[in-house]
């Protein structure tokens, strides 16, 4: 019997946080068994100097380690969830979904605004993120701000902040945890304000398809309660046939079986925004995503389907 499992990962810093976590869990599970790492470059990693909706690709950051695993070089490959697009390729399958940390954005500031929220800077000052989805909303909200694109691994970027390139970032609160930099969040945004990504703070295991040595593996790792929400936030933004093109986030609360899930969709320059939520009983995936889609095409009906059709029309559909 195989006793080796090649794990595949990127080289960021933050990979491989995520990536030695769902080792060691494996490792504590499987002590008899090997887990060496495998890391790789992605196209997303080669590309710092263009925005991320301008290269358009899907799959920026998950391409090589899913063609990795199709080769049969590694076994599994760790994923941050929201980077896994909605539509897997032929051969391969989600094979866990892990406990999410805290999923909402964070404000990491300049040290001379350290404390400070995004409602309190001063007309002008200047944020950096190149998720269309964090500057739709913020827009949508801020129209006092200017905002910035950034690129780069959270380590560059933090440098590129404390430089005096920005007055502030808008950054996932789980990178931030888990590299260790929480003392930086000066604000937590509520979904009032900032509406997360789809997957946000949970990481996606992918392995091949009917490989069902590694799928029983990976069952110490999985989270099922994380699982219901993220299928049906994944279903969601399948259903709106939303990459990293259009700005569309959610939110998501599971309370016993009762799921509620609220989604969002805005134009580019953060002026139309369609808001809904639904809730439904909820123990499969199959009922999961049914929500999700439900939402997708209500949201659709309230408007949502021109925000798209604008934004297909002026970026094309990738
Ligand atoms: C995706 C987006 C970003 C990453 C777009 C979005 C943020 C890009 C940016 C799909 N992937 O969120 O709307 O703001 O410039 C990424 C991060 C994490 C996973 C970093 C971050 C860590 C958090 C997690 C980059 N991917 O969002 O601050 O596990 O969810």
């Amino acid at each position: 019997m195989n006793s080796v499992t090649r794990i595949g990962s990127r080289q960021s810093q933050l990979a491989l946080i995520q990536t030695h976590w769902v080792r060691d869990e494996l490792q504590k599970h499987y002590p008899e068994q090997a887990f060496p790492i495998v890391t790789m470059t992605t196209q997303g990693d080669k590309i710092l100097d263009v925005a991320l909706a301008k290269i358009g690709d899907k799959g920026l950051f998950t391409k090589e380690l899913e063609q990795a695993l199709l080769r049969h070089e590694v076994d599994l490959a760790v994923h941050s969830l929201k980077d896994l697009p909605t539509r897997m390729p032929e051969g391969l399958v989600l094979g866990a979904i892990t406990q999410r940390e805290e999923p909402r954005d964070a404000l990491v500031l300049h040290p001379r605004w350290q404390g400070k929220t995004l409602a309190e800077l001063p007309p002008g000052a200047v944020i950096g993120t190149s998720s269309l989805r964090r500057l739709a909303q913020l827009r949508h909200r801020f129209p006092h701000l200017t905002f910035k694109d950034i690129r780069g691994n959270l380590n560059t970027r933090l440098q590129k902040l404390d430089r005096g390139d920005y007055d502030g970032l808008i950054l996932a609160v789980a990178g931030l945890h888990r590299m260790g930099w929480a003392d930086r969040i000066s604000e937590v945004l509520d979904p009032d304000i900032s509406l997360y990504a789809v997957g946000q703070g949970a990481l996606g295991v992918q392995c091949r398809a009917g490989d069902e040595r590694v799928l029983a593996l990976l069952q110490v790792v999985h989270h099922r309660e994380t699982a219901l929400r993220c299928w049906a936030e994944r279903a969601f933004l399948r259903q709106l046939e939303g990459g990293c093109q259009v700005p569309i986030g959610v939110h998501s609360q599971l309370v016993g079986d009762e799921l509620t899930l609220s989604g969002v969709v805005l134009s580019l320059d953060g002026q139309q925004r369609v808001f809904g939520t639904q809730t439904a009983k909820v123990t499969t995936e199959a009922e999961a995503q049914a929500l999700g889609e439900s939402l997708a095409q209500t949201l659709r009906a309230q408007g949502a389907e021109a925000i798209l059709q604008a934004i297909f029309a002026t970026v094309g559909r990738s």
